[in-house]
């Protein structure tokens, strides 16, 4: 693949762009049109919450390990992202109190289990750029389907409190924080470092497919 238009694109720019189809795909998956017109069934929303909880929760040790690999001047503003999964947990357990959502006994599912162990990998054996790259990618997908379900809403939902944690200005902030700092990081990187970077980037999108796949077919473990 040719990384040639790196001098004159931003680094961000060109993982979008190499991944723009499969953002499509992710941006009209089902789930989340059916959450834009309030047509999705309570049962399958639940199966996000339990899912998605678990997995921020592993997402922790990503989070602090990308922590310590970081230079210290990016320290400052990825110490937050931990102490934000720490109120977005409550988040969750709030939501669940008032929906009659339980997570005792829950257990991953495989896709959200390979997910999350996908991130801690990266994150014990890839390099600081390559953890932040995956990190751009977990908050860029989701702040993108997130801002999809707003534009369609018609009227406001039952999920509403989710919506809004992820289309929130700040959250858009940090996401522009995320992809000013992945360019500045990316221009002293080789050619070789920045493909392994794609490649990381692309992966987690297709993880991202998935977990709406994952969710909306109700797949916990095939087998
Ligand atoms: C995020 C998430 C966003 N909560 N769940 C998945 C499957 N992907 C991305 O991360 P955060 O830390 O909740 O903003």
């Amino acid at each position: 693949m040719s990384m040639s238009n790196q001098m004159t694109e931003p680094f961000h720019q060109t993982l979008l762009a190499e991944a723009a189809p499969l953002w499509e795909k992710m941006l009209g998956h089902p789930f989340l049109s059916a959450v834009a017109d309030g047509s999705i069934a309570d049962e399958t929303f639940k199966a996000w919450v339990v899912q998605d909880y678990l997995f921020i929760r592993e997402a922790l040790s990503f989070l602090s390990i990308l922590h310590a690999k970081a230079p210290h001047h990016l320290r400052p503003t990825l110490g937050q992202t931990i102490v934000g999964i720490h109120q977005e947990l409550d988040l969750f357990r709030k939501q669940a109190e008032a929906h009659g959502i339980s997570f005792e006994g829950a257990t991953m599912s495989f896709v959200c289990q390979a997910y999350a162990h996908f991130l801690k990998a990266t994150a014990y054996e890839r390099s600081f750029e390559e953890v932040f790259t995956v990190i751009y990618g977990t908050e860029k997908t989701y702040l993108d389907c997130w801002l999809r379900v707003k534009q369609e809403q018609a009227a406001p939902s039952r999920w509403q409190a989710f919506i809004d944690n992820w289309t929130s200005e700040a959250f858009q902030g940090f996401v522009t924080w995320l992809a000013t700092t992945l360019d500045e990081i990316a221009a002293h990187k080789s050619p070789h470092d920045l493909e392994a970077m794609r490649d990381l980037f692309l992966m987690t999108v297709r993880y991202e497919y998935m977990f709406w796949e994952m969710v909306y077919t109700d797949t916990g473990w095939p087998v």
